[in-house]
């Protein structure tokens, strides 16, 4: 049987096999670690944050429902929500388990657990049902939203849009020199550091120094491939996100990102909706997922 353990702060998974485990942090309901036969395959900084008011340096945290700063604001007094939304500053239900077998769980969000000032800033209905799987060596996150339409007053019925994103650090054991991310040859981008559009034409994006690109409009049925030497040691395979983020912040003041020469160790490759919003109006759902297949 698969093993479950839920602290004050964490759910902490192992497969039957005892070859997979991830644990899985209530805040953010932030994957903080995903183990294959005892080798990390996310990256967490040293001086993460886990009870703080941002999201967690490393692992995956859920971007909902904005990608990157808000442009525009909720409330009339000019506030506006934080940096890639709220979701990753939320405290998460943990609701169980779905399947030993693969071995499956599921945490839970709505605006009741969002903090109350995040909350004002965002005021709609919404219900967010993560799911976590483990099994051999792939670790698969789903997500579903939904405006939901039962037991709403007809008064707060309302439609909403929202981006969302894994945000998913991976770990490179052997350095960011032999690294490259493949999958996304001749698609249109957004290159955050430049503040430009591009176009890329390279097989193989490789990362020297700052990186940060949004890939738009992918089709979300090509794996990405982050290889070394080479050779994949990920495969993310999407359903339903159509842009992938690229970002090594490189050498960086980030009080948060440690050691300083950790951007040799990573690579975020991020799936989600970010260059549109997705529209739900009352009664509907959206659900996406990302399937990430180690080779490590
Ligand atoms: O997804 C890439 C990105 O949007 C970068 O632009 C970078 O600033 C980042 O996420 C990290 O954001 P954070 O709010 O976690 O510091």
């Amino acid at each position: 049987m698969a093993s479950i353990e839920q602290t004050d702060t964490e759910v902490i998974l192992k497969t039957a096999d005892g070859i997979v485990s991830a644990r899985v942090l209530l805040k953010g309901a932030t994957v903080l670690s995903w183990k294959v036969h005892g080798q990390e395959q996310l990256w967490l900084s040293e001086s993460a944050i886990l009870d703080g008011d941002k999201g967690v340096r490393g692992g995956i945290p859920l971007v909902f429902p904005h990608f990157g700063p808000v442009t525009k604001s909720y409330v009339t007094s000019g506030e506006t929500l934080p940096q890639h939304g709220f979701a990753r500053n939320s405290q998460f239900e943990f609701l169980g388990q779905i399947s030993d077998s693969p071995l499956s769980v599921q945490f839970g969000l709505g605006p009741e657990n969002v903090p109350e000032k995040l909350q004002r800033l965002w005021p709609y209905n919404f219900t967010l049902i993560f799911t976590v799987t483990l099994d051999k060596s792939i670790l698969q996150t789903s997500i579903s939203i939904e405006n939901p339409k039962i037991g709403v007053p007809d008064a707060e019925l309302k439609k909403w849009d929202f981006n969302w994103l894994f945000h998913t650090y991976f770990h490179v054991p052997n350095g960011i020199d032999s690294i490259s991310v493949t999958g996304l040859n001749n698609l249109d981008y957004y290159n955050k550091v430049l503040d430009s559009n591009a176009h890329e034409d390279s097989e193989e994006i490789i990362v020297t120094g700052e990186l940060d690109r949004v890939y738009k409009n992918t089709n979300p049925s090509c794996p990405v491939f982050i290889n070394d030497s080479g050779s994949p040691i990920f495969e993310i395979i999407r359903e339903n996100l159509d842009d992938i983020v690229v970002w090594n912040p490189w050498e960086n003041n980030m009080g948060d990102f440690s050691p300083k020469t950790g951007f040799n160790d990573m690579i975020c490759v991020e799936a989600g909706t970010v260059s549109h919003s997705v529209t739900l109006n009352p009664g509907e759902k959206w659900e996406a997922s990302q399937t990430i297949k180690s080779n490590l």
